[in-house]
């Protein structure tokens, strides 16, 4: 049996127990409290971060990507990905933006909307047996980390309306689509649908004020969060269909046109930096961030605003995802990789090279080079 040790406000955490549920990986859930993090998490893994899972074997996951690839390898029963090569392609870019795109509004409407909510939770995690003042005092000082990513993905005054105009505008989308599949990609979940789930479900259901807006917006983006948070190992396995990736249905292409037109500048641009920047420099751990850049949230539209982001190192770590599986396809299915991201403005991705590689070492992000 797998040991997760989460918290059920963390957004990656809930990525990965719905997988592990969807799954039926038996695992128990334990609560990442302080004496988890100095006795299991600190040793283990050297920083301070949550999902971790131990597994029975005694191995230590980091990372719900690499906990999901794990997965996917050792249980290949109701894969979450699909085996053609544009519908892999494009579940790393779907997974690509729920990690990392979808904090914005899940940053945004924790820290302005629901902030007490957060703080409280946050300090009887940390030691359920604590005073309420204890836990409040100690809320508040975790909670400044947290709140402290905002500027740093460029969520500030200045550009709140504009991630609350698109965000609405990504449940409108969302909730049509919902109308016609049960999941992001057809008849079963996919790894975007996890990806999805981790801000949807971790702030912006189950955080009070976001729950009210979703209810009211989205009723049947809620139905699809509870779907995903309701998966259980009686459930018997039924075999489900993916859409037609060569002829994507309307509402995903304009679902995924909304969420890319924003974000296919962010990352290009981020990993084209961080190419310059490896060239000029020889760090063989990364740095989270390595710069400023400015970007635009709700290109084309009256809401548009031009904001200030750090540039990370992750980014690109995650786009190699999508283009591991470019790269790796034949010259035919790269094709239908390339008509499947035009179909959504995000084919410019594909052409971003990468010649100085990121990987993974004792749980850090490192230049990949031979050790
Ligand atoms: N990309 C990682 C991110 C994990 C992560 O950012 N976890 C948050 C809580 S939801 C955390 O503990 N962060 C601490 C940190 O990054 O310093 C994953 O997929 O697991």
């Amino acid at each position: 049996m797998e040991t997760l040790y989460n918290v059920d406000a963390s957004y990656y955490g809930a990525k990965i127990r719905s997988y592990l549920q969807y799954k039926s990986i038996p695992f128990t859930e334990v609560l990442g409290d302080r004496g988890v993090f100095s006795a299991k998490i600190l040793p283990k893994v050297g920083w301070p971060v949550i999902p971790v899972i131990l597994t029975e074997l005694g191995e230590t996951l980091q990372d719900t990507s690499d906990m999901i690839d794990h997965y996917e390898l050792v249980c290949a029963e109701k894969s979450v990905l699909p085996q053609a090569a544009p519908g892999r392609a494009l579940s790393y870019w779907l997974e690509l933006i729920g990690d990392e795109w979808l904090k914005l509004p899940a940053l945004h409407y924790r820290w302005r909307y629901n902030c007490d909510f957060a703080v409280r939770e946050m300090g009887r995690n940390n030691d359920p047996s604590a005073t309420a003042d204890e836990q409040l005092r100690v809320g508040k000082k975790i909670a400044k980390t947290f709140q402290g990513w905002c500027p740093i993905h460029g969520i500030t005054d200045h550009t709140g309306a504009a991630i609350e105009a698109e965000y609405l505008e990504f449940l409108r989308l969302f909730e049509k689509h919902l109308a016609a599949f049960p999941y992001l990609l057809g008849g079963q979940p996919s790894l975007g649908d996890f990806a999805f789930f981790g801000p949807l479900y971790a702030h912006l259901y189950r955080d009070p004020a976001s729950g009210v807006l979703m209810r009211e917006a989205a009723p049947k983006v809620c139905d699809w969060v509870i779907r995903m948070n309701s998966f259980n190992s009686q459930q018997p396995i039924e075999e489900h269909s993916w859409v037609d990736f060569e002829s994507i249905p309307d509402t995903l292409s304009h679902l995924l046109n909304h969420l890319s037109r924003d974000f296919v500048p962010v990352i290009v641009e981020e990993v084209q930096a961080l190419q310059l920047w490896l060239q000029s420099s020889s760090d063989v751990i990364m740095p989270r961030y390595f710069g400023e850049v400015d970007f635009v949230i709700g290109a084309g539209h009256p809401h548009e605003v031009c904001g200030k982001r750090k540039l990370t190192t992750y980014g690109q770590w995650m786009m190699q995802r999508v283009l591991n599986v470019f790269e790796g396809s034949s010259d035919r299915q790269r094709e239908k990789i390339i008509q499947l991201f035009s179909c959504f403005g995000a084919h410019s991705v594909l052409d971003i090279a990468i010649s100085i590689r990121l990987g993974k070492r004792n749980f850090q992000l490192v230049r990949d080079i031979e050790f």
